[in-house]
Protein backbone atom coordinates (compact mmCIF):
# COMPACT_ATOMS: atom_id res chain seq x y z
CA UNK A 1 0.00 0.00 0.00
CA UNK A 2 1.21 3.35 -1.48
CA UNK A 3 2.18 5.80 1.72
CA UNK A 4 -0.24 8.66 1.60
CA UNK A 5 0.50 12.43 3.46
CA UNK A 6 -1.14 12.26 6.64
CA UNK A 7 -3.19 15.27 5.12
CA UNK A 8 -4.94 13.52 2.29
CA UNK A 9 -5.26 10.47 5.25
CA UNK A 10 -7.09 13.21 7.47
CA UNK A 11 -9.11 14.48 4.45
CA UNK A 12 -9.87 10.76 3.57
CA UNK A 13 -11.46 10.04 7.05
CA UNK A 14 -13.26 13.62 6.86
CA UNK A 15 -14.64 12.73 3.76
CA UNK A 16 -15.76 8.82 5.26
CA UNK A 17 -16.89 10.77 9.37
CA UNK A 18 -19.06 13.45 6.69
CA UNK A 19 -20.90 10.30 5.05
CA UNK A 20 -21.86 8.92 8.15
CA UNK A 21 -23.06 12.23 10.00
CA UNK A 22 -26.46 11.91 9.13
CA UNK A 23 -29.55 13.53 11.55
CA UNK A 24 -30.73 9.96 12.04
CA UNK A 25 -27.14 8.95 12.90
CA UNK A 26 -26.64 8.96 16.70
CA UNK A 27 -23.57 9.75 18.28
CA UNK A 28 -20.38 8.41 16.95
CA UNK A 29 -19.44 6.91 20.60
CA UNK A 30 -23.32 5.31 20.56
CA UNK A 31 -24.93 8.33 22.08
CA UNK A 32 -28.42 9.73 20.95
CA UNK A 33 -29.53 12.63 19.62
CA UNK A 34 -32.25 14.70 20.99
CA UNK A 35 -34.44 17.01 18.71
CA UNK A 36 -35.45 20.35 20.30
CA UNK A 37 -38.86 21.30 18.50
CA UNK A 38 -41.20 23.89 18.59
CA UNK A 39 -45.17 24.07 17.57
CA UNK A 40 -48.26 26.12 17.19
CA UNK A 41 -48.38 26.84 21.43
CA UNK A 42 -45.27 27.95 22.95
CA UNK A 43 -46.59 25.88 25.40
CA UNK A 44 -46.11 22.24 23.59
CA UNK A 45 -42.50 23.24 22.45
CA UNK A 46 -39.63 20.79 24.40
CA UNK A 47 -37.03 18.21 23.32
CA UNK A 48 -38.18 14.53 21.16
CA UNK A 49 -37.47 12.44 22.94
CA UNK A 50 -38.60 13.67 26.44
CA UNK A 51 -36.32 11.16 28.02
CA UNK A 52 -32.91 9.81 26.66
CA UNK A 53 -30.88 6.74 27.93
CA UNK A 54 -27.13 6.70 27.18
CA UNK A 55 -24.34 4.40 28.67
CA UNK A 56 -21.80 6.40 30.77
CA UNK A 57 -18.90 8.28 28.24
CA UNK A 58 -21.94 8.37 25.66
CA UNK A 59 -22.69 11.94 23.91
CA UNK A 60 -26.01 13.18 23.34
CA UNK A 61 -26.48 15.97 20.56
CA UNK A 62 -29.25 18.49 21.12
CA UNK A 63 -30.61 20.21 17.14
CA UNK A 64 -32.70 22.69 17.81
CA UNK A 65 -35.37 22.42 14.99
CA UNK A 66 -37.46 25.24 15.59
CA UNK A 67 -37.00 29.16 14.92
CA UNK A 68 -36.57 30.19 18.20
CA UNK A 69 -33.20 29.77 20.32
CA UNK A 70 -33.29 27.28 22.60
CA UNK A 71 -30.74 25.50 25.41
CA UNK A 72 -30.74 22.36 27.48
CA UNK A 73 -29.53 23.55 31.42
CA UNK A 74 -28.98 21.10 33.51
CA UNK A 75 -31.33 21.72 36.54
CA UNK A 76 -28.49 20.66 38.79
CA UNK A 77 -26.31 23.52 37.09
CA UNK A 78 -23.35 20.99 36.52
CA UNK A 79 -23.36 21.37 32.55
CA UNK A 80 -25.38 23.05 29.69
CA UNK A 81 -25.68 23.23 26.16
CA UNK A 82 -25.12 26.66 24.80
CA UNK A 83 -28.02 28.24 23.34
CA UNK A 84 -28.84 27.49 19.88
CA UNK A 85 -29.74 28.87 16.57
CA UNK A 86 -32.41 27.43 14.20
CA UNK A 87 -30.19 24.42 12.64
CA UNK A 88 -27.14 24.19 15.74
CA UNK A 89 -26.52 21.69 17.38
CA UNK A 90 -24.73 20.98 20.67
CA UNK A 91 -23.16 17.92 22.41
CA UNK A 92 -22.28 16.93 25.86
CA UNK A 93 -20.54 13.84 26.63
CA UNK A 94 -22.20 11.60 30.59
CA UNK A 95 -19.04 10.21 31.97
CA UNK A 96 -21.25 9.43 34.94
CA UNK A 97 -24.49 7.18 35.65
CA UNK A 98 -27.05 9.09 36.76
CA UNK A 99 -30.13 10.79 36.00
CA UNK A 100 -30.09 14.58 34.28
CA UNK A 101 -32.99 16.47 34.28
CA UNK A 102 -32.54 19.86 32.30
CA UNK A 103 -34.76 22.47 31.04
CA UNK A 104 -34.25 25.23 28.69
CA UNK A 105 -33.16 28.59 30.12
CA UNK A 106 -35.84 31.14 28.15
CA UNK A 107 -38.41 28.41 27.99
CA UNK A 108 -38.15 26.75 31.42
CA UNK A 109 -41.64 24.23 30.86
CA UNK A 110 -39.35 22.94 28.44
CA UNK A 111 -38.01 20.01 29.94
CA UNK A 112 -36.43 17.21 29.09
CA UNK A 113 -34.45 13.92 31.10
CA UNK A 114 -30.70 11.58 30.02
CA UNK A 115 -30.97 8.82 32.04
CA UNK A 116 -26.97 7.41 31.82
CA UNK A 117 -26.75 3.96 32.78
CA UNK A 118 -23.23 2.26 33.50
CA UNK A 119 -20.91 1.45 31.18
CA UNK A 120 -21.52 -1.88 29.06
CA UNK A 121 -18.91 -4.08 30.34
CA UNK A 122 -16.16 -4.02 28.17
CA UNK A 123 -16.09 -7.09 25.37
CA UNK A 124 -15.12 -9.98 25.84
CA UNK A 125 -11.76 -11.25 23.47
CA UNK A 126 -11.35 -14.17 21.35
CA UNK A 127 -8.63 -16.88 22.62
CA UNK A 128 -5.77 -15.61 21.45
CA UNK A 129 -4.51 -19.54 20.60
CA UNK A 130 -7.32 -19.89 18.27
CA UNK A 131 -5.53 -19.78 15.03
CA UNK A 132 -6.83 -22.38 12.13
CA UNK A 133 -5.91 -25.74 11.57
CA UNK A 134 -3.07 -25.89 9.54
CA UNK A 135 -4.20 -27.10 5.90
CA UNK A 136 -3.39 -30.11 4.34
CA UNK A 137 -4.29 -29.96 0.61
CA UNK A 138 -3.01 -33.55 -0.38
CA UNK A 139 0.12 -32.71 -2.42
CA UNK A 140 2.50 -32.18 0.66
CA UNK A 141 3.51 -35.52 1.44
CU1 LIG B 1 -36.39 27.03 24.45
Amino acid sequence: MPRLPFASFAAAAALVLAAFAGPLIAGADGGASVTIHEGGDATTWGYTATTTTIQAGQTVTWTNAGDQPHDANSTDGTWQVPLLSTGQSASYTFATPGTYTYICTPHPWMQGTIVVTAPAAAPVEAPSDASPPPTDDGTGG
